[in-house]
């Protein structure tokens, strides 16, 4: 097995603010998060690497099952490898919004104004294919188990997107149903299920999104 470490240390790194900055920090992300929203209209404008790179390790500091890490993340900026995945997407979103998706499904969805057509596979400058890893696989070629993968997953994938965010990038997860077609096109093995692919640049000029609200406090949680 992967050993990402053993044995104990010093919790060195840990800080406690006074309550006031408690509150001013906690005040102040808030403000920055609710900000946030999903963009489907991209800019072509390019995003430097080192971005990307710096977001996937802050997504690489999420809480996992067993600490196994169980996420691969794929940075695509390839033109021809773009126009792959747009091309194997629409596909499958065709045969989705034709059908597939079912009259329920798609009433859900009509407030967001979405179609088949994703062209902003190709505008977009990054597209971050998120995998998760069902099992390992060491050395000797023998299979381990992964425990709360997609959980684990989706904590990695909720820092990325908020780094993201953080740096003043627009995102939107996408999910084209199926997506195995990921695994080819990106080389990725048979223990890794595609999880989210993460479109990632600046929104187009005048970009427009869904008037949507969020759920208030009362509504999104009780206390005992
Ligand atoms: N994958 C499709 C449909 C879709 C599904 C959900 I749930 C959304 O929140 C948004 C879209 C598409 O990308 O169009």
């Amino acid at each position: 097995m992967a050993d990402h470490g053993t044995g104990f240390i010093a919790l060195s790194e840990y800080r406690e603010y006074p309550l006031a900055e408690m509150r001013a920090r906690m005040a102040a992300f808030l403000d920055d998060v609710r900000r946030r929203r999903t963009v489907r209209d991209f800019s072509d404008r390019p995003v430097p690497r080192d971005l990307i790179e710096t977001a996937i390790r802050s997504a690489g500091t999420a809480p996992s099952g067993a600490n196994q890490q169980p996420w691969h993340f794929v940075a695509v900026a390839d033109p021809a490898v773009k126009r792959r995945i747009r091309l194997a997407a629409e596909e499958e979103e065709r045969a989705f919004y034709a059908g597939r998706a079912g009259d329920e499904w798609l009433d859900a969805l009509a407030p967001l104004g979405t179609d088949a057509d994703k062209p902003f596979l190709e505008t977009a400058p990054w597209l971050i294919a998120i995998f998760a890893q069902r099992y390992s696989i060491d050395g000797a070629g023998a299979r381990h188990k992964n425990y709360y993968v997609p959980e684990s997953v989706g904590l990695a994938s909720g820092l990325l997107i908020t780094a993201l965010h953080t740096a003043g990038l627009a995102t939107l997860t996408h999910t084209p149903s199926p997506m195995n077609f990921l695994n080819d096109i990106c080389g990725r093995p048979e223990n890794e299920k595609p999880y989210i692919l993460l479109v990632v640049g600046y929104p187009a000029p005048g970009c427009r999104v869904p008037d949507i609200r969020r759920k208030d406090l009362d509504e999104i949680s009780s206390f005992l």
